[in-house]
């Protein structure tokens, strides 16, 4: 998520939500209408960032390999149309967490190559967190992906909620990614504990 996600509620208060609640991995992603530049936005992802760190989740920035590197973040994510996954990995070291949005198993193969710990798949269901997002794809692609790379780590992301997710979980995902299962729900515990549920239902232990 980023500062904007959570619309009138406190993105900060939201975030602790789900990390008591359990989330594994947290990203920043600050992007579109009224995103945050500059010290506000460093300020943003360093309070994010504490925040995290007293849970123990990893923190993740979307895109921003320079501020990532600059504050120290666990990890980054980027998509086709930014910098190449091999220069981010030699730019972020080994020790970091590199993950790679892609959208055919051409493009897993090269992330893979290039060093990434995961690829994200999505969209999978139609989603309005993303405006320039591509028409939703299913499972199809991940299916494949999974086939030729079964070793490489997916990560679903794109309309995911707590009735569809297992059917990602059914296509060999190793996360599920979401914002506004998470952001718009009533209940972010109760939302997350069927998020989580959605893994046994598909076939997760
Ligand atoms: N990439 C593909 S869909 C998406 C991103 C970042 C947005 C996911 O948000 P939501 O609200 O879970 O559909
Ligand atoms: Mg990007």
């Amino acid at each position: 998520m980023g500062s904007q996600s959570s619309g009138a509620r406190d993105p900060f208060q939201v975030l602790e939500e789900a990390l008591k609640g359990g989330i594994s991995h947290f990203q920043l992603r600050e992007k579109g209408v009224g995103a945050l530049t500059g010290s506000a936005l460093l300020e943003f992802a360093l309070r994010c960032q504490q925040l995290c760190g007293e849970y123990g989740v990893p923190f993740i920035i979307n895109d921003q390999v320079e501020l990532a590197c600059r504050i120290g973040a666990d990890g980054i994510h980027i998509g086709q149309d930014d910098a190449a996954a091999s220069q981010v990995r030699q730019r972020i070291g080994e020790d970091k967490i590199l993950g790679v949005s892609v959208h055919s198993v051409q493009e897993a193969e090269i992330a893979s190559k290039d060093g990434a710990d995961y690829v994200g798949m999505g969209p999978i269901f139609g989603t309005m967190s993303k405006a320039d997002a591509k028409k939703p794809a299913g499972v199809k692609k991940i299916l494949a992906v999974k086939n030729e790379f079964p070793e490489l780590p997916i990560v679903g992301i794109g309309g995911i909620n707590s009735e569809n997710a297992a059917q990602v979980w059914r296509a060999g995902v190793s996360g599920i990614a979401v914002i506004s299962a998470i952001t718009k729900a009533e209940s972010v515990a109760e939302r997350i504990s069927a998020l989580k549920a959605s893994h046994k239902e598909g076939g997760g232990e």
